[in-house]
């Protein structure tokens, strides 16, 4: 199905129409205007991969059967509710973050007229969601489930967001105190279950299955996000900014990024010293200095490594699955992201 990227636009398109008709808001032109220049500005310019992760998911699930117009409508709108809550606490995420660009183009909060106004911007993102699925699924019998699902993950992200942001303010005191325990804690938080783990359990429910009984998926899940967040840390980085479309700031911010950590943990006295002096600090002297360390501590070797281990690991959990279907869902999910460059 190589048309399947159009339709799922297709149904973006279907969704915001009636977004910018919904009969609970009396919408001006003005507003009407704003609000569709705001989406089309930060809902689809992404790889969508969670979004067309429901639909593969839910297609393997029924064991290859043809889904009909109505079962892909739904399965593209629950993929669109992720990609809304992506949009959503991207928003955020950029004004927190200080970041300049975002899928190539200035962040949202950047542009001019914008400004603050991007946090307010985020609040309808995330109201929306919630319209879609109580126009699409308030008769279904995993409605309540569905609800469930997306505000229980909003609140895993968000608190992801909270101790990825609280996290730097220890880092500042007593650099030395980031460890692999801790960043562990704040990607799978914040990334892994909003990112992996969401589009299959939309999917799941859309096939009429109960999550209790998945809590393996979801650990081998979990497990895939994190490595995905490794990546992105790693791209932050030493990615191509003009493939990955951001310009990282993770150094400049402080963060407990997987690459402050591997170095802290490969660095000598010297080279911890010249980590505390120059890590955090919003200033390009500062960053190269930080980066040629990596690049001295051969980082990217060790996340390499990483990376061959991370895919081992995840591919023997996913074959103990018992499912054949289960582990062509989850074995597709680790193709897509397995040495990606953006
Ligand atoms: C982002 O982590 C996580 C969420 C929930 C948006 P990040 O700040 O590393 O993401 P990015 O590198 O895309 O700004
Ligand atoms: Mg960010
Ligand atoms: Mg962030
Ligand atoms: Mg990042």
């Amino acid at each position: 199905m190589s048309d399947k990227k159009p339709k799922f636009l297709a149904v973006y398109s279907a969704l915001k129409s009636e977004l910018l008709d919904d009969p609970a808001f009396e919408f001006t032109d003005n507003s009407r205007q704003w609000v569709e220049r705001m989406l089309d500005y930060n809902v689809p310019g992404g790889k969508l991969n969670r979004g067309l992760s429901v639909i593969d998911s839910y297609k393997l699930l029924k064991e290859g059967k043809e889904l009909s117009d109505d079962e892909f409508f739904l399965a593209c709108a629950l993929g669109w509710c992720i990609e809304w809550l992506q949009a959503y606490f991207l928003v955020l995420d950029d004004i927190m973050d200080g970041s300049h660009t975002r899928r190539g183009h200035p962040c949202w909060f950047r542009l001019p007229q914008v400004g603050m106004i991007a946090i307010s911007d985020g609040l309808i993102l995330r109201n929306q969601i919630f319209r879609i699925l109580k126009k699409h699924f308030r008769g279904k019998p995993y409605y309540v489930d569905l609800l469930d699902l997306f505000n229980e993950v909003e609140f895993q992200t968000a608190s992801g967001q909270m101790i990825d942001l609280i996290t730097t303010l220890q880092g500042e005191k007593d650099l030395s105190k980031y460890s692999l325990s801790i960043h562990r804690e704040i990607v799978q938080y914040k990334t892994a279950y909003y990112s992996f783990y969401l589009p299959v359990a939309c999917a799941l429910l859309m096939a009429g299955k109960n999550l209790d009984n998945h809590t393996d998926v979801k650990n081998v899940l979990v497990e895939m996000g994190t490595y995905f967040q490794v990546q992105d840390d790693f791209l932050d980085c030493f990615g191509d900014p003009e493939v990955i479309g951001k310009v990282g700031t993770d150094i400049e911010d402080f963060k407990c990024s997987w690459l402050v950590v591997k170095a802290l943990e490969l660095a000598n006295e010297e080279q911890k010293k010249l980590l505390y002096e120059n890590y955090g600090k919003d200033d390009r002297v500062c960053v190269g200095k930080v980066k040629e360390l990596y690049q001295t501590l051969d980082i990217q070797g060790a996340f390499e490594e990483y990376e061959s281990k991370s895919y081992e690991k995840i591919m023997k959990q996913i074959e103990g699955h018992p499912s054949k279907a289960v582990q062509a869902v989850l074995k597709s999910f680790l193709a897509k992201i397995y040495k990606r460059q953006k």
